[in-house]
């Protein structure tokens, strides 16, 4: 269910972001780790890449994404980690089912991140704030990690909010904050704004959300096109969408930034294995409730071109974990622009198995990301 207030008051949302979230489970099982930097990944004699560190190997400037052997120079006594993703799975649905203490209005994004429409809760005198609290105290108490908490009227601003105070910190902006929180908030945080967004707004004198509310919606559709009414949007802290339980979900795709572009065909095809991997474990979670009509992939060059192919599948069944069909949507986008590769995404569009009122026509290319950019 999503919540449309009859009485027309704002939501309450709040965006749940486990700090460091591999690492903080590896630590918890061995905490001798604890103030040592510690990075879950690939290692660095085998090309590996680093999933995630701790806070402590972050002050080296070690991030997600990066190849571990540039981790090492950055920091030679990083502890590395193999992940354990059935563990992390499990401390995910523990998660999951102490958010489900206080609402069943709950969109995962990822393992680690969730977020929770409390509109409707009567917990804590229906303080979303206090909810979030008590949410963060039981997870560190009963789980042993740390999560960020962000507590807003929409999304977007509770998604921001929960990076304000991280780790193991918690944001609020209320609705009477929003209007002077976004005139002063950095174009940067806005999910979405990398790099290359940053570099042209600031082109455009655009800094700040404030800055960004002096265009019209037509000029924000001219420079930076269908995102522009969004956009628009955003920077008056405006966001209507609501928290999807994965009972109204569409798709499910996951998307890999790279640290270098990819550049040769094998490089292309072993990454795109992974993210197959991965993309056949986040649907194991709904694979009985669902069935895909579609696979599609993204291919984002390094020059921010991107393609998206897919391709209907004959029935809703289970067939459509076909590695090599996957291989060849990835080629045939890759060739397209023949350029090297910074993104890719594969995904599945999906239907609920059983009838009923939620089987209605599904928009195109809707994703739920799990985009590392
Ligand atoms: N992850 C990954 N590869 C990436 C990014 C993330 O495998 N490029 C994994 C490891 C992370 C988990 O996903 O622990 C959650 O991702 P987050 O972006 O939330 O990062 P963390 O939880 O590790 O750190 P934080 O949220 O504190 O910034
Ligand atoms: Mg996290």
């Amino acid at each position: 269910m999503t919540t449309a207030d009859p009485m027309g008051s704002p939501r309450k949302i709040i965006h749940i972001d486990a700090d460091s979230f591999y690492a903080s489970v590896e630590i918890r099982e061995k905490p001798e780790l604890k103030n040592l930097p510690v990075a879950v990944g690939g290692s660095p004699d085998h090309r590996g890449v680093v999933a995630t560190c701790n806070y402590v190997a972050r002050g080296y400037g070690v991030h997600s994404a990066m190849a571990s052997a540039r981790a090492v120079q950055l920091c030679p006594d990083l502890i590395f980690l193999r992940p354990n993703f059935p563990l992390y799975k499990a401390v995910s649905s523990q998660m999951h089912a102490i958010f489900r203490q206080y609402t069943s209005i709950i969109q995962p994004l990822s393992l680690d991140e969730a977020y929770l429409d409390v509109t409707g809760s009567l917990a804590r005198q229906g303080s979303a704030t206090l909810i979030a609290e008590a949410i963060r105290r039981e997870i560190q108490a009963q789980l042993g990690i740390t999560v960020s908490a962000g507590i807003a009227p929409n999304k977007f601003l509770a998604k921001v909010a929960s990076d304000w105070n991280k780790p193991d910190g918690s944001f609020t902006i209320a609705p009477a904050q929003v209007a002077a929180f976004v005139k002063t908030l950095p174009v940067t945080r806005i999910n979405g704004v990398g790099k290359v967004t940053a570099a042209k707004m600031k082109q455009l004198g655009i800094l700040t959300c404030g800055d960004l509310q002096r265009f019209s919606e037509a000029d924000l559709v001219a420079q930076f096109g269908s995102w522009g009414p969004t956009l628009f949007r955003y920077a008056r802290g405006a966001d209507d969408r609501p928290v999807q339980t994965s009972r109204e979900r569409k798709s499910l795709s996951v998307e890999r930034t790279f640290d270098r572009d990819l550049h040769d065909t094998t490089a292309i095809l072993k990454r795109t294995d992974e993210i197959f991997r991965a993309l056949l474990e986040r649907f194991e979670p709904i694979r009985d409730r669902y069935g895909v009509t579609k696979r599609f992939v993204k291919v984002k060059c390094f020059d921010f071109t991107q393609t998206t192919l897919e391709e209907m599948l004959p029935a809703s069944d289970a067939r459509w974990q076909d590695l090599e069909r996957y291989h060849q949507l990835v080629l045939t986008a890759v060739k397209r622009h023949n350029k090297p590769i910074r993104l890719l995404g594969l995904g599945v569009r999906v239907v609920p198995l059983s009838g009923g009122p939620r089987e209605i026509q599904y928009d195109l290319f809707e994703t739920i990301s799990d985009t590392d950019a």
